[in-house]
């Protein structure tokens, strides 16, 4: 049975920081949010799943546009037609109040309002499976609501699915769960929302935050889209891309000896990297030369609008969000920290409880977890021959201290 998986959608929201647009970016900026919903109920459709999870902050905020709860009834009402079934959670963003909705939610649409744990069974095409879930009804939930999900076996024997909108953590506001209680639920599959970045907690059966499809702001660089997985027998599952345009972090070193050079590197680095789909750029720019341009700040701007006059003449989707100029000694690479800082650092990761915590995954291997939690004193080398090369191998260019 094939299932997609979208979380932190977040219709309406805007794009920030983002100055002097060029005209074909700003028109797609303008309808990123739809376009991307769009393109999420096409690939519903394509792949023939059986069942769409909206896992709460779907909306930006819990009072949305008439236009945009238009957008969404309407591929609701797609999906349908194609017999898709959809359950729907709201998160701490779109917290559900009753009487917001201008729309009757279509049959197929299995919408959870409470803040309690509730179970629904669905109807789906190959049979019938059983979504367990809550909403928010407020910006804040405080209570571990995991403890409240009933495990599988006290549940009907029917595929198992729960969704969780909430932050994987000891407590905090926002529903703050423990894995282990997820694990020990031994559903099919878990759907969490809240943290954009995308997570994989547990590959089998999969517990999966899916991040945020779409990019709002230079920050969230780190999308991978929506999670098509097939539940039961052949479980597995991947990510699949639904954005049009996304925000990209990259340092670039420049080797020319002449500005007509560096800006030559430069346009095919630009050349090379376009897709089919708009990248918003933050650009570090490391050269070692002693051109006097590099050497004023100023430049950054006259090359940003440069070159992103020159990427709309060329018809490349490529936008220069930022652009920083940044020399380096030769042969090390910058890291943008004091030597302050990473000796604070170094201290810090001395402690056994923030070593483990760092490493997470390999302190679950016997073997390793042994050899570093045995001994202290081979802990503490280790840390330190880490230290030891970051100083030789790098060049900082930081300041301050923590
Ligand atoms: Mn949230």
């Amino acid at each position: 049975m094939r299932i997609l998986q979208v979380s932190d959608l977040h219709l309406e929201r805007t794009f920030g920081g983002l100055t002097e647009p060029t005209p074909a970016l700003a028109a797609v900026l303008l309808t990123a949010n739809q376009t991307t919903f769009q393109n999420i109920i096409q690939v519903a459709i394509k792949e023939k799943v059986e069942l769409v999870i909206f896992a709460g902050d779907t909306f930006h905020a819990p009072q949305v546009s008439i236009a945009t709860q238009h957008l969404f009834m309407t591929g609701m009402a797609d999906l349908k037609q194609a017999g898709i079934q959809v359950a729907l959670t709201f998160g701490n963003h779109d917290y559900y109040s009753p009487q917001r909705f201008w729309f009757s939610w279509p049959e197929n649409v299995h919408v959870f309002t409470s803040e309690r744990v509730t179970t629904k069974i669905i109807p789906v095409t190959s049979g019938k499976l059983q979504v367990v879930g809550f909403s928010y009804q407020q910006p804040w939930l405080e209570s571990n609501l995991a403890a409240a999900f009933p495990p599988k076996e006290t549940l009907a024997n029917l595929p198992t699915i729960g969704i969780y909108h909430g932050e994987n953590s000891t407590q905090g506001h926002y529903a703050p769960f423990r894995l282990e209680t997820l694990k020990n639920l031994h559903y099919d599959y878990i759907a969490l929302g809240h943290i954009h970045v995308p997570d994989v907690l547990q590959f089998a059966p999969p517990i999966i935050y899916g991040g945020t499809p779409l990019g709002h702001n230079k920050k969230e660089t780190q999308v991978k889209g929506v999670v098509l997985a097939e539940i039961g027998e052949k479980a597995n599952f991947k990510f699949i891309p639904v954005a049009p345009l996304r925000f990209g972090q990259q340092t670039v070193t420049l080797t020319g000896t002449t500005l007509a050079e560096n800006l030559q590197e430069l346009q095919n680095f630009l050349r090379t990297k376009a897709q089919k789909n708009w990248q918003i750029w933050q650009l570090t720019l490391v050269v070692n030369n002693d051109l006097s341009e590099w050497q004023d700040p100023n430049y950054g701007q006259d090359l940003r609008r440069y070159l992103n006059q020159w990427c709309q003449e060329q018809d490349l989707l490529q936008f220069m969000q930022e652009l920083t100029l940044q020399h380096v000694k030769e042969g090390k690479l910058p890291l943008p920290l004091s030597s302050e800082v990473l000796q604070q650092y170094g201290k810090l990761y001395q402690e056994p409880a923030v070593l483990q915590e760092i490493l997470g995954e390999l302190w679950s291997q016997p073997t390793l977890r042994d050899l570093l939690a045995g001994d202290a004193d081979y802990q503490a080398a280790v840390v330190a021959g880490g230290l030891q090369l970051i100083q030789t191998e790098f060049d900082f260019q930081g300041e301050g201290t923590p």
